[in-house]
């Protein structure tokens, strides 16, 4: 039945803008545009307007023109949705395209829900679910990186992956199915040496993509990252250093910082989201002890810890407190003020962190090793922006699946189980790819990949 309405919506974000669009889509797109566009050159009709063609004219609600404009014309099937679709771009700011979509409203169009456009190119086939979801994640990438990755998504690259797995797998099950339910038609045995071999070549292809899946979500997404330590150890000078300005206050005082200052950064290709917080040591302060709390809260839910300590002053029973949590963590251990005559003992703490790096958080080139540290530590300078790479806990749990299950036939194979349990495995194995690429996605799964979306995508 959907897909027999016509949706309109407006496409671009809201607020001021040179341009905003409003995207047809359906059966009645060039009936709907007719009746609130008219082409200024009077001998044009809307209803002849071939695909991949415009026209400029005016937008009329009722009698009355309202504004003036392009039309985009697409002709089924050579549209996003692959169903008739007209594109009206009029001027910029919300009231001109919200009277644009009600005019389309009135005309008989009804309001698109979100990631309809986008739902209906995979139902029409235009689009795989993994291509749809990587449409999501172009929108909202915030790095260079992040978006060239989804764009690897959106160009198919995971969908090329996996489908050369599939093909593995289908080529073996068919033969292993052969062998099993016809033993005594001479089907040749399978050699259990190629068999491994590649059941060994897709696991490890899969299991690259789950201990890559981490680095491209944050690469994608941005994370949490916490700047712990005592008071004065520089925490807030860090903060401002990677923010670029005087994002906090800095004084030599101890216990300067009361409150979570929170400021999001690009740190080279990952989008930082700090919390620099209160300094940590025991006091009868209530606001300063409040302040404390917030700061432990905020190292258990980062992603990311940065503890910095004060490369200054001796090893205090705070730093080892710190570090100690520290080791449950993904941190790495800052020791500041390295321009200064040094009483740290790194050695203690070193054992807690996946790295202790020396820096002068007063100096610009300490933002450079910082950004190689992180970058390092949360694998995103490995990755390759234009490999496949699997977005979302969807996408992350069907490959989990999938390796469980080519790892199951694996063992099924070395523990002399037979072939007929080689090839449930692998039957598992299949169908677990197979939702992965949503080519047998279940309706509640694909409502869940499009409740994220945004209305007019
Ligand atoms: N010499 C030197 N001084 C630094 C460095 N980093 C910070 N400082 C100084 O150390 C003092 C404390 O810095 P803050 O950034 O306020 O320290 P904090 O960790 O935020 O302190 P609280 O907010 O009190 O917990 C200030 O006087 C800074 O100028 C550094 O690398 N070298
Ligand atoms: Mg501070």
């Amino acid at each position: 039945m959907m897909e027999n309405s016509t949706i309109a919506a407006i496409a671009t974000p809201p607020g001021q803008g040179g341009i905003a669009v409003v995207r047809l889509s359906g059966p009645e797109s060039y009936r709907v545009a007719e009746q609130v566009f008219r082409p200024a050159d009077s001998r044009k009709r809307v209803a002849d307007a071939k695909g991949y063609t415009a026209l400029y004219g005016q937008f009329a609600d009722g009698e009355e023109l309202f504004d003036d404009g392009i039309a985009l014309f697409y002709r089924a099937p050579r549209s996003y949705t692959g169903e008739d679709v007209v594109e009206l771009s009029c001027h910029g700011g919300s009231a001109v395209a919200r009277r644009l979509v009600e005019a389309c409203l009135a005309a008989g169009a009804v309001p698109a829900g979100p990631g309809e456009y986008t739902r209906r190119a995979l139902l029409n086939g235009k689009l795989s679910l993994t291509q749809a979801e990587a449409v999501m994640d172009l929108i909202s990438a915030g790095g260079r990186q992040g978006a060239a990755l989804a764009n690897a998504a959106r160009e198919g690259a995971l969908a090329k992956k996996i489908g050369a797995q599939q093909q593995v797998l289908t080529s073996l099950q068919a033969h292993l199915t052969a062998w099993v339910d016809f033993p005594e038609e001479d089907v040749p045995a399978l050699e259990t040496g190629a068999l491994r071999e590649s059941l060994t070549g897709v696991k490890a292809g899969l299991e690259e993509l789950i201990e890559n899946y981490n680095a491209a979500a944050v690469l994608r997404e941005g994370i949490d990252c916490a700047i712990v330590g005592r008071p004065n150890a520089g925490k807030s000078t860090l903060l401002n250093l990677l923010a670029g300005f005087d994002r906090a206050i800095v004084t030599p005082i101890a216990g300067t910082t009361r409150d979570v200052v929170e400021q999001t950064v690009q740190l080279g290709e990952i989008r930082l989201n700090l919390f620099d917080t209160a300094g940590l040591r025991e006091t009868d302060d209530p606001v300063e002890a409040e302040g404390v709390r917030r700061s432990w809260a905020k190292l258990a839910e980062a992603g990311l810890v940065l503890a910095v300590f004060d490369g200054s002053s001796p090893l205090a029973k705070e730093d080892l407190d710190l570090a100690r949590r520290c080791a449950e963590c993904r941190a790495i251990a800052l020791v500041n003020k390295e321009d200064l005559p040094i009483q740290f003992d790194a050695e203690v703490i070193a054992p807690y962190f996946a790295m202790v790096i020396p820096v002068c958080c007063k100096e610009e080139g300490a933002k450079k090793v910082i950004a190689a540290a992180v970058a390092r530590l949360l694998g995103t300078a490995r990755i390759d922006p234009h490999a496949a790479s699997l977005s979302g806990q969807r996408q992350l749990s069907a490959a989990l699946r999938a390796r469980d299950g080519v790892s199951g036939a694996l063992e099924a194979l070395d523990t002399g189980f037979g072939l007929d349990a080689v090839s449930v495995c692998v039957d598992d194995a299949l169908e677990a790819l197979y939702e992965l690429t949503g080519e047998n996605a279940s309706e509640a799964v694909i409502d869940e990949v499009f409740e994220k979306f945004c209305v007019g995508k």
